[in-house]
């Protein structure tokens, strides 16, 4: 038996995981979940986006709508005000954030109210709602970014911390992606310094020194490890077919807390790079 511990990353395993604590789950709750799936609470019932296209709205509209969702099981809505699409028209359009459009949300809001259904309004920059040229910067939507420094105390600490990062992105110190070439406006702020007293046992992966293999064999998986989310490893997927995968071998046991897996145009997974199409 191999006395090292391995862990390795793929999407099987960790959804074989999921399932056998929902069983575990399911077989001490018996009725209580046989029940509730019979008759579902509204808690448990689907909720759905609302589109308000092209400012077609009416009353008599809404009213359909919402009691069409209440009588096939629909238990709330997210209200979504969209300028394009397409379906059904009305002569005058009622124009967003006019005095005519609340009194519309308004009535909609007191119809689900009526209805006993949840409402939520749609909330995303690039749409309508939260987005446009006159919303500031410093008045956008933000990402909370961060620098960490280790002390070693008792200690009487008066250095600079080491700036967060400050560019545009998605994450952390990760490069905005390249679908649009304008380039947004770059916002700081600093916003608060947490101190907290770490655990004895506490490390980083990096410090456990572990063996990186792939499908493609021992690579200089340097970049995995360096918490550096805009250095990356390729690794090609197997000619013959098959998962492309990345093995971490650790000389000792340890206890993981969590585990992040970055990458620019999202982590390829699922069956169809199992047929070594892609490479990740
Ligand atoms: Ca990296």
């Amino acid at each position: 038996m191999n006395p090292a511990y391995k862990l390795r990353v793929m999407m099987t395993i960790i959804l074989s995981v999921f399932v056998l604590v929902d069983l575990a789950f399911a077989q001490g709750q018996g009725d209580v979940l046989e029940q509730g799936f019979k008759n579902p609470p509204d808690s448990a019932k689907p909720r759905t986006w609302w589109h308000w296209t092209g400012g077609n709205i009416t009353k008599e509209g809404i009213t359909k709508d919402l009691e069409w969702m209440k009588r096939i099981g629909i238990a709330g809505m997210q209200l979504a005000d969209v300028s394009f699409g397409i379906g059904q028209t009305i002569e005058e359009k009622i124009e967003f954030a006019s005095p005519q459009w609340l009194d519309t949300v308004r009535y909609a809001a007191s119809e689900a109210q009526r209805l006993e259904l949840e409402m939520a309004i749609f909330s995303s920059a690039g749409w309508s709602l939260t987005g446009g040229p006159w919303v500031k910067p410093e008045q956008a939507m933000k990402k909370l970014v961060w620098s960490e420094t280790e002390v070693e105390g008792p200690i009487r600490f008066n250095d600079k911390l080491p700036q967060p990062p400050s560019n545009n992105g998605p994450i952390r110190n990760m490069g905005r992606g390249g679908r649009s070439k304008q380039q947004d406006p770059t916002y700081y702020g600093d916003s608060a310094v947490v101190a907290y007293r770490t655990p004895t046992t506490e490390g980083s992966m990096a410090s456990l020194n572990p063996k990186i293999t792939t499908n493609s064999g021992i690579i200089d998986a340097t970049a995995l490890i360096d918490d550096d989310l805009n250095s990356t490893v390729t690794i090609p997927a197997p000619k013959g077919g098959g998962p492309a995968w990345v093995q971490f071998e650790f000389a000792r046991q340890f206890h993981a807390r969590a585990i992040t897996i970055a990458g620019r145009s999202g982590i390829p997974v699922g069956p169809n790079f199992y047929l070594g199409k892609k490479a990740i």
